[in-house]
């Protein structure tokens, strides 16, 4: 029987890219998000273009009923079988001094990246508990290792979420399942649209004058560290455009 993965946000970015590389190599998925027909559009193209087996979950990681509810919507024969959970779901929300911030904002990033992270690991946990051989993949940011000029609060949860990848780790060291959390630097995908709110000028801005990461690149080190031997751990990987150096030092031509 094959594995099946969850992957939370796949309706664009690196979910999306991460679930087009697993199915590529026969993994069975489980994709999630909000936005309803992409998911079905996702989830007819890769059942179209590779042999394997593809659930799709509609809900918001922020609501934990809802989260609930799908998780326990999956059957048996697909429980058994789930070794995998990658928890990707999430954005940032404005960029700018702290005095300034929008608690709409502040509510958005906390809720998604910290709490909606929390709710769809409590409820798919104990399936990885059950099964051998299971990992959780965070993906965390840079943002999440240092803090940068109107980061603020996008940063204080991509810290949450390198905190909780550690303490998961130790929490669930007893059961075998490994906890990576991955850090990317400035990669292009929505992310700055859904950022500054739909200001394409904005969101580009953001990528000008040199290679930023893709979807894909994410993707393949998501693969890779989920595809080491059972008992070999990536706890942390930190990946970044080679034009940038930290948070705050890019290259720009
Ligand atoms: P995208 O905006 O391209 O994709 C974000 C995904 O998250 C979408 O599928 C979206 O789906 C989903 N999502 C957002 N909010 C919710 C919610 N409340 N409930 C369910 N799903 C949600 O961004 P990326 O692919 O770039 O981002 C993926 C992750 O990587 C995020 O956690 C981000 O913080 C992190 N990251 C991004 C970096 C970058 O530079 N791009 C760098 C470092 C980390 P939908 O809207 O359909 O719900
Ligand atoms: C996304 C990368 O540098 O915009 O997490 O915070 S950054």
């Amino acid at each position: 029987m094959t594995n099946y993965a969850f992957i939370t946000g796949a309706t664009a970015g690196f979910g999306k890219a991460c679930a087009d590389i697993f199915a590529k190599n026969g993994w069975n998925l489980i994709i999630t998000g909000r936005r309803q027909d992409r998911l079905e559009t996702i989830k007819d193209q890769i059942k179209a273009d590779y042999n394997i087996k593809v659930i799709s979950l509609c809900f918001d990681v922020r609501e934990e009923q809802e989260v609930i509810r799908a998780v326990e919507s999956l059957s048996v024969d697909i429980t058994s079988n789930l070794t995998l959970l990658v928890n990707n779901a999430g954005l940032a929300v404005g960029k700018g001094s702290i005095d300034s911030g929008l608690s709409d904002d502040w509510n958005r990033m906390i809720d998604t990246n910290v709490k909606g992270l929390l709710y769809v690991t409590k409820a798919v946990v104990p399936f990885l508990k059950a099964n051998d051989n299971s990992q959780i993949i965070n993906i965390a940011s840079i943002a999440g290792k240092e803090v940068y000029p109107g980061g603020n609060v996008y940063c204080a949860s991509k810290h949450a979420v390198d905190a909780l990848s550690k303490a998961m780790r130790i929490d669930l060291v007893q059961y075998g399942i490994k906890v990576t959390n991955i850090a990317p630097g400035a990669a292009e995908t929505e992310f700055s649209i859904v950022r500054f709110k739909g200001d394409e000028t904005m969101a580009d801005s953001v990528y000008e004058g040199y290679t930023p990461l893709y979807a894909e690149d994410i993707a393949e080190t998501i693969f890779f560290a989920a595809t080491r031997p059972p008992h070999v751990t990536l706890n942390d990987i930190t990946i970044m455009p080679t034009s940038q150096a930290s948070a705050t030092v890019l290259h720009k031509k």
